[in-house]
C-alpha cells in the first residue's frame, strides 16, 4: 500500500529486511521519555516479528512511568530492565536519533551483538550495524509500514493502531509540516485495517490528568511577553509542581500553548525539576519562523536541538535565564540580515 517506490528507491530496506529474515531473537527498544511514535513504532516492530514467529522482548530504559496519555496501549509485555539474554538478541532501535537517547546508561550497546536503527530524523548519527533513516517520512510508524510491507508482515489491527498512533501524534494530529499526502494514505489504510481513531483520540488526547491541568494553569498564568509580542517566556518553578503534585514529565506539550500566541516568533519555558538531583533549571525554545534558529541560543548556553526546537540546562536564575534569551534573540534579530526576516515589521 504506502508507497512501495520508497522501499525501492532507498536499498535500506532490503538490507534492514534481510536482517529481520536471517536472524531470531530480537529486543526492540526507543528513546527515553518515549513519544507516541516511539511507543507506537516499538510495539508495532514487536507484533510484526512475533507474526514472523520471532522471539521478541520489548526493552524502555529508566523507571519514571509511561505518559498518562498512552497508558491504554497494549504495553503489558514492556521491560523496563536488560534481560540476561541480551548478548543473544539483536537490538531494533526505532525512533532514535543516537545511542545516547537509549537511555543515559551505555550498557545496552556493549551487550547486544548487532543493531538495527530505523529511524526519521535528519540527524541520525546511524549508530545501527545496518541503519533505515528516511528524513522526509512523518514519522518512524510511515517508515515502518513500508518496512513491513517488503517484509510480507499482515497488518493486523493492532498492528494498525500502532502505526497510527505514531502517525497522528508525529503530525500533530495531521497538522504539522510533515503533514504528507503519504502519511495521511497511510493512516486511511490504516483504519481500514481496524486502527480505531476514536479510542486513539480519547486515548492520547483526552487522558489529561487533572494534575497536568493545573500545572498548564500555572504556566499560562506566569506568561510574559516581550519584544513587541515577538517573544512568550513562562516559568514553572519548583513550588508549581509541588503545589499542583506534578511530575516533570507533566511539564511536556505546555511549550506549545505558549509557541500558539499571535506574533510570537519564539517561545521559551523554564522549569525548576522537581527532582533536585539533576540541573536547577531546564529551558525549551520553540521558534515560529523559519528565520529563527533557536537551536543557535540553546548552543550558546551549552544545550542544542533543532532550529525550531531545542533546549538547554541552566544554575542560572530564571530572570538571568530571561534576560539571556532575549538578549539572545535581539542578537540573532539584527544579524538575519535585510530586515525582511526576524527584524521586519
Ligand atoms: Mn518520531
Amino acid at each position: 500500500m504506502s508507497s512501495p517506490q520508497t522501499a525501492q528507491q532507498n536499498p535500506d530496506f532490503e538490507a534492514i529486511a534481510e536482517e529481520v529474515h536471517g536472524r531470531d531473537r530480537f529486543l526492540v527498544s526507543t528513546h527515553e521519555n518515549p513519544d507516541g511514535d516511539a511507543l507506537g513504532s516499538m510495539l508495532a516492530v514487536h507484533l510484526a516479528l512475533e507474526q514472523l514467529g520471532k522471539d521478541t522482548e520489548m526493552y524502555l530504559s529508566g523507571d519514571s512511568p509511561l505518559p498518562s496519555e498512552y497508558r491504554f496501549m497494549p504495553l503489558g509485555g514492556l521491560r523496563r530492565a536488560l534481560p540476561d539474554d541480551c548478548g543473544d538478541r539483536t537490538l531494533f532501535a526505532v525512533d532514535c536519533a543516537n545511542e545516547s537517547r537509549l537511555g543515559p546508561d551505555p550498557e545496552i550497546l556493549a551487550q547486544v551483538p548487532f543493531v538495527l536503527n530505523v529511524d526519521h530524523h535528519h540527524d541520525n548519527t546511524r549508530f545501527g550495524n545496518v541503519n533505515l533513516v528516511v528524513p522526509d517520512a512523518s514519522s518512524t510508524g510511515e517508515v515502518l509500514a513500508d518496512l513491513f510491507e517488503l517484509l510480507g508482515v499482515e497488518i493486523s489491527p493492532e498492528i494498525a493502531e500502532a502505526l497510527y498512533i505514531a502517525v497522528v501524534t508525529d503530525t500533530g494530529r495531521f497538522q504539522y509540516t510533515n503533514t504528507s499526502p503519504k502519511a495521511m494514505r497511510l493512516a486511511a489504510f490504516l483504519i481500514e485495517r481496524g486502527a480505531d481513531v476514536h479510542k486513539v483520540f480519547q486515548g492520547v488526547y483526552e487522558s489529561v490528568e487533572f494534575a497536568k491541568l493545573k500545572l498548564l494553569a500555572r504556566a499560562l498564568e506566569h506568561a510574559q511577553v516581550y519584544e513587541g509580542g515577538r517573544v512568550v517566556v513562562s516559568y514553572l518553578a519548583h513550588d508549581d509542581f509541588s503545589d499542583v503534585s506534578a511530575p516533570e514529565p507533566y511539564a511536556e506539550g505546555i511549550i506549545d500553548y505558549l509557541r500558539a500566541v499571535q506574533g510570537a516568533d519564539m517561545s521559551v519555558l523554564i522549569r525548576e525539576p522537581p527532582r533536585r538531583d539533576g540541573p536547577a533549571r531546564r529551558v525549551s525554545l520553540r521558534a515560529s519562523v523559519d528565520e529563527l534558529d533557536v537551536s543557535a541560543i540553546a548552543r550558546k548556553s551549552g544545550g542544542g536541538g533543532h532550529r525550531q526546537a531545542a533546549g538547554f540546562s541552566s544554575e542560572r536564575s530564571i530572570g538571568e535565564i530571561t534576560d539571556f534569551v532575549l538578549d539572545e534573540f535581539r542578537r540573532l534579530r539584527t544579524t538575519s540580515g535585510n530586515g525582511t526576516g526576524l527584524g521586519g515589521a
